[in-house]
């Protein structure tokens, strides 16, 4: 029975202005599945998209629209660069897939039963963002302390699952299997910093956010979008449903490949879920490293100021799939963080896929059809030769080894030596001296063949990596079943052989370079037009009156007012709501000055979730009309009422 090998990326964030940092996960992923199936295993590769949650809901609230309609274009953003990057997913999961939500729900149903979720009230503080739960302690200077954004407190009932219970077979997991989670740095991070100081118990539902699977045993609650997010690579199989042969044949995972920012949620949540539910746990997570500029990873808030070309969909229209997906498997040692500039991407491709790759089968190619029109015998060893043929003939075991430790940069080098040494062999027996001597033409033809042979070779070992020239440079070769042997000699003589055009084109890379920074100016200059009038705000979604009754609206009177240090918008209230005073953070303090503000009668959302502002607690919102060119002034009672009224 053929080998399985099931391997997933993690599913992505619906956040647009994709960039090239966003393709390193799922081209390594694609990699090592195309690896795999070209060693006869049986392979399923899962990717997807993480759609649920408050991020997704406020973002489409913003603009008006429903969150399906926010989402849905940009999934297909996704999944058209993925198409571009010749990325082969066996599936394409969505957490808004019909199985995927009824197998969260399934997953949920079967923790309640068991009590390992049970009933509570959450209070601690929130990055929506990260979507990620912290409390006071964990923050760093009052801010998320993974991305450094403002948090919000929030305070509800909500289930919690017991990831308490699960710390000390968590450790014991890390203990006795070193291979389940990789890099063993990331190992040292999850015990210093979360499992030796103790887990507490996971809040793993929410009131506040209807944009999410609702829990099957109380409807008023979605799930927790991590574990929604996590569940997907079983739901994906077909976990908890009549049709679970995927799940049956290929779980548990062979690896979770994650940006080392999720190691957390899937070395620690996942497996507990997973020891919960009875199941076994995946065979490896491997957190790698980022995509920098600058020094910090490349986000889309960063990369705008520079002259990076970092769009992936620019970058395969200008260089091609396979110069892309050679930068990232080669470039950046796996697990560790990578500075990434068009510079070094264009030196890389340039250096390696155009002089010594291309080069070499090109060369090849033509010397062979020139002199023989197809493949030469393939004569006797001398000289040089026994290295080369050595060196290629070892090849596999090499890469083998390599990407058995997911080592793709490290494969890859191991194939370019072999280019590199057939490139020097080229210069140390000169064939086009050889070709002008009918004396050598046995000489001649023994080397020509040895060079097919290597860019056979070579071709074939690089096919998992780059999608298009390698199989070009295959099919030259006639297409018969000794194309795909590993062996070295397998090709026979008489084989037909193509004279090709050349593979890359040969870039002069200050030139290139020039081009790409105006490009690049252009393209920032389309993301970002000059915007004198603010649009038009798209209508909201039409709300029944039961959800207009959900706000509490009252009339306060301010009776204090400062200014928020080290913000320039804000203004810190304290206002009078009859017999008690709240503390409310407003972003007008380009409009009033706190002098002003004191003594206003004012209209207050009172039963908003209370949040933290440049460390200040705000409980409320003041209502304020905003008028065409974006000045805000207060909304109060026509007619004197007292503090305290109600506002309906
Ligand atoms: O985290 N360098 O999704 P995501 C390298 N939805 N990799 C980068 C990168 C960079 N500069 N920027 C992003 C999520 N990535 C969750 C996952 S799984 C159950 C839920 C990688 O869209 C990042 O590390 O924020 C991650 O592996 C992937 O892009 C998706 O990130």
């Amino acid at each position: 029975m053929a080998k399985k090998y099931y391997i997933t990326t993690p599913i992505y964030y619906p956040s647009g202005n994709w960039h090239i940092g966003h393709c390193y996960t799922t081209v390594i992923c694609d990699a090592l599945a195309r690896y795999h199936k070209q060693k006869g295993e049986e392979v399923f590769f899962l990717t997807g998209t993480d759609e649920h949650g408050q991020k997704v809901e406020k973002e489409a609230l913003k603009r008006g629209i429903t969150p399906r309609e926010f989402i849905d274009p940009l999934v297909s953003e996704l999944k058209e660069m993925w198409k571009l990057l010749d990325v082969g997913y066996d599936r394409f999961i969505r957490t808004t897939d019909e199985d995927h939500v009824r197998g969260v729900q399934q997953i949920y149903e079967k923790l309640y039963r068991s009590g390992d979720i049970y009933k509570s009230e959450y209070e601690g503080y929130y990055c929506t963002p990260c979507e990620a739960f912290w409390t006071e302690a964990q923050l760093k200077e009052g801010k998320c302390p993974d991305c450094g954004r403002d948090v919000a407190l929030q305070k509800e009932e909500s289930y919690f699952f017991r990831l308490s219970k699960y710390a000390p077979r968590i450790l014991k997991l890390y203990e006795d299997n070193p291979a389940f989670l990789q890099p063993k740095s990331r190992v040292n991070e999850m015990v210093n910093n979360f499992l030796k100081a103790g887990l507490s118990d996971l809040s793993v539902s929410r009131t506040s956010v209807k944009w999410g699977v609702p829990l099957p045993f109380d409807q008023k609650h979605t799930a927790y979008v991590w574990i929604d997010a996590l569940s997907n690579y079983i739901t994906a199989l077909g976990y908890g449903s009549e049709n679970d042969g995927l799940y049956r044949k290929f779980w548990p995972a062979d690896l979770h490949l994650v940006g080392k920012e999720i190691v957390r949620f899937h070395a620690i949540i996942w497996p507990a879920i997973l020891m919960a539910l009875g199941e076994p746990v995946p065979q490896q997570i491997y957190g790698h490293g980022w995509l920098l500029i600058g020094g910090e990873k490349l986000s889309k808030s960063k990369e705008n100021a520079r002259p990076e070309l970092t769009d992936p969909y620019e970058l395969v229209k200008r260089y091609g799939a396979d110069a892309v997906r050679y930068y990232l498997l080669r470039e950046i040692p796996f697990g560790s963080d990578g500075e990434y500039t068009t510079e070094r991407f264009l030196l890389r491709v340039n250096a390696d896929l155009a002089n010594d790759y291309g080069n070499l089968v090109s060369r090849t190619q033509a010397m062979i059809v020139q002199s023989f029109g197809k493949i030469p015998p393939r004569g006797k060893e001398e000289g040089p030769d026994g290295e080369l043929i050595a060196l290629a003939s070892s090849l596999f075991e090499r890469v083998d080894a390599d990407m058995g430790a997911l080592n793709a940069p490290d494969a890859l080098a191991h194939i370019f030596e072999v280019i590199g040494r057939a490139n020097k062999y080229i210069d140390e027996t000169t064939p086009w001296l050889l070709a002008k001597d009918p004396a050598k033409r046995d000489r001649l033809g023994a080397v020509l063949y040895n060079l097919a042979e290597v860019v056979r070779i070579v071709s074939l070992a690089l096919r998992p990596f780059l999608t298009r020239a390698p199989q070009k440079a295959l099919s030259a070769f006639g297409g018969g079943e000794e194309v795909l042997s590993p062996a070295f000699g397998a090709l026979e003589e008489g084989t037909p052989i193509e004279k090709l055009a050349p593979l890359f084109p040969r870039l002069d890379v200050k030139k290139e370079l020039a081009e790409v920074e105006k490009l690049v100016a252009a393209l920032q200059k389309k993301a970002a037009p000059p915007a004198p009038a603010k649009p038009a705000e798209a209508p909201k979604p039409q709300i029944s009156f039961e959800e207009f009754q959900k706000l509490e609206l009252k009339v306060g009177e301010v009776v204090a007012c400062e200014k928020v240090k080290k913000s320039e918008k804000l203004l810190h209230e304290t206002v009078k709501l009859g017999d008690k005073t709240i503390s409310v953070v407003s972003g007008i303090a380009k409009f009033y000055t706190p002098e002003e503000m004191v003594g206003k009668k004012v209209v207050v959302v009172t039963n908003l979730a209370p949040a933290k502002l440049c460390g200040v607690l705000s409980e409320g919102m003041i209502l304020c009309a905003e008028d065409g060119a974006g000045r805000l002034s207060l909304v109060s009672p026509e007619r004197a009422v007292e503090c305290g009224a109600t506002v309906r």
